[in-house]
């Protein structure tokens, strides 16, 4: 009976169809960071956008007030593990971005630390990236990015820049930290674009 039943668990994670290639899945969730981890609350959190003309600010509370909705979503880390269906609260970054004018193409996300990531501004228009704070129910751990962090699944997870600060909207893609050190420029987990 339990070896009727490990086999076929087994089975069904090797041939779901949201695995990405090269990838495991985990039950747990994993911490991945780059040195210490910021403590901020929620009372100090700021985070702008700037743009080549303005700097957008939101506090946590006017975050908020943009409107904050659940999310699934499947995760996919560089490392190899992917979580999937995972349960999540976030703005949208559509709401952050209506009232940005901008004819800059490219982003570089800022976190509290140091980290930064650079992504394409399209990616995180149209439904496809949040400013996350909560997951799997509960606010958002400091190990895990809290009081908030980026969310931009459909790219492999170190896009998702934990303790996010800002976006810098950029006229070229520049690489972000990762990205400096031998990981690939846009990451997107189907075509395996893990390193270069
Ligand atoms: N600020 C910051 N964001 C970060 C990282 C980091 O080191 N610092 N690591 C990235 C990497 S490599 C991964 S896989 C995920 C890990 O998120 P988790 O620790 O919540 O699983 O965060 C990403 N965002
Ligand atoms: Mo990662």
């Amino acid at each position: 009976m339990s070896f009727v039943s490990r086999g076929f668990s087994g089975r069904r994670h090797t041939t779901d169809p949201r695995l990405p290639p090269g990838q495991t899945l985990v039950d747990s969730w994993p911490v991945l960071t780059a040195g210490p981890t910021p403590q901020i609350d929620t009372a100090d959190w700021q985070f702008a956008i700037r743009d080549e003309a303005a700097v957008h600010r939101w506090s946590f509370d006017e975050l908020i007030g943009l409107g904050v909705e659940d999310i699934t979503v499947d995760i996919h880390c560089v490392t190899h593990w992917s979580k999937l269906d995972m349960s999540w609260r976030g703005v949208s970054l559509d709401r952050l971005l209506a009232g940005v004018d901008t004819e800059l193409d490219f982003v570089m996300a800022h976190s509290y630390g140091g980290y930064t990531t650079n992504l394409p501004l399209a990616d995180l228009r149209n439904g496809q990236a949040w400013i996350a704070i909560e997951a799997d129910g509960r606010p958002l751990s400091p190990d895990h990015g809290g009081p908030a962090r980026l969310l931009v699944p459909h790219l492999y997870f170190w896009k998702s820049a934990k303790w996010i600060r800002g976006l810098t909207l950029m006229p070229t893609d520049d690489p972000g930290f990762w990205e400096q050190n031998g990981y690939h420029r846009y990451g997107d987990p189907w075509r395996e674009q893990r390193y270069g």
